[in-house]
């Protein structure tokens, strides 16, 4: 499948044009990283955006698109606001609680074992199914989309993802009226993904799961990731697949997806069971409802200072900015 990349009216907007010597130095960027090993290099580069062109995509992803990139379709660049953040600071400051409860966790998450991928879409449908990676990334067109990320934590990222709405498995599942939820399920295997020490594994309600209503997974910015920066996921993002529900806090958006089932009543979630109180089941990002511990008012944006702790503070917006396009699903 091509890599296209359709403008939508909630795109963040294009600005003024990089110059060709960020382009080079992003395409060497992107050469640098290369899975795990991440280059210090890469730390000069924050925010510069250009189409993805061929050389951007590394093979592995490349392999499953099946022909060249379309590159006219790829013409139109997007500088975010704020800018995207350098890929280095998003894929080493990462929560994973699988593999630990700090940030740091991405060398351990490599070892999730993502070969031979299946994610299974049962429950209330009238199309049950449960693909490979090949099937997911041959039968829905793959596009890049670049979104703000905000962590319940009160952080903050734009990130470039690449891969297709949900909304494409919702149709072809064909979900019946009695469905009203879906639930995520992520990979999980008490051996290799054994959880943090502290707070301790054992009280948590594993697999990690979350949970959206079918009109949510249905709206166009609802997205299944299996690319990020022109690549294929790094596991600590959540391999082979995860969602990206950038209206809703980061947690909503469940990583290494192995389930989805469509449901009659609102399944029960992760953090959710774990602390009601904290993490809400529908948590849309709102800056006028408080964390029980923390103001959701401001976030911090990763990596827009000279080191990823000198952030900067910005407000925090209403359905994380995206209200135009979601806010009429609670009215
Ligand atoms: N399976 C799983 N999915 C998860 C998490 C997790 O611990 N396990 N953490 C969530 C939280 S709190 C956030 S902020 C995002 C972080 O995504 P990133 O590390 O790719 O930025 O993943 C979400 N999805
Ligand atoms: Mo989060």
């Amino acid at each position: 499948m091509p890599l296209i990349q359709i403008p939508q009216p909630w795109q963040l907007p294009e600005r003024s044009i990089t110059p060709e010597s960020a382009f080079v130095n992003r395409r060497r960027f992107l050469k640098s990283l290369v899975g795990a090993s991440i280059g210090a290099s890469a730390l000069a580069l924050g925010g510069c955006r250009q189409p993805l062109s061929d050389d951007d995509i590394d093979a592995d992803l490349r392999k499953t698109l099946g022909q060249p990139l379309r590159s006219q379709a790829n013409l139109d660049f997007v500088e975010a606001e704020p800018p995207i953040t350098p890929q280095v600071y998003a894929s080493t400051y990462n929560n994973f609680y699988e593999f630990g409860s700090t940030k740091g966790i991405w060398p351990q998450a490599q070892k999730l074992p993502t070969d031979d991928w299946k994610v299974e879409v049962s429950g209330l449908v009238k199309n049950p199914r449960t693909y490979d990676l090949d099937d997911l990334r041959q039968q829905f067109p793959l596009e890049e989309r670049v979104y703000r990320f905000r962590c319940v934590e009160a952080w903050a990222m734009v990130i470039p993802w690449i891969g297709f709405p949900m909304r494409l498995i919702l149709e072809a599942a064909a979900p019946t009226p009695a469905a009203k939820f879906v639930r995520f399920t992520s990979f999980y295997d008490s051996q290799l993904t054994s959880g943090p020490a502290w707070p301790p594994s054992a009280y948590m309600p594993w697999p990690y799961t979350e949970s959206l209503t079918v009109p949510e997974m249905a709206n166009d910015l609802a997205f299944f990731a299996v690319g990020v920066y022109g690549r294929t996921l790094p596991k600590q993002h959540g391999a082979p697949i995860r969602m990206v529900v950038p209206w809703k806090y980061g947690f909503k958006g469940a990583k290494s997806v192995v389930k989805i089932e469509f449901v009659k009543e609102q399944p029960a979630t992760f953090w959710h069971t774990l602390s009601p109180n904290e993490y809400g089941l529908v948590s849309n990002v709102n800056p006028e409802i408080s964390h029980p511990r923390w103001s959701q008012k401001t976030e911090r944006i990763l990596g827009q200072g000279t080191n990823p702790f000198d952030w900067e503070k910005q407000e925090t917006l209403l359905y994380n900015g995206y209200g135009e396009y979601v806010a009429e699903l609670y009215a």
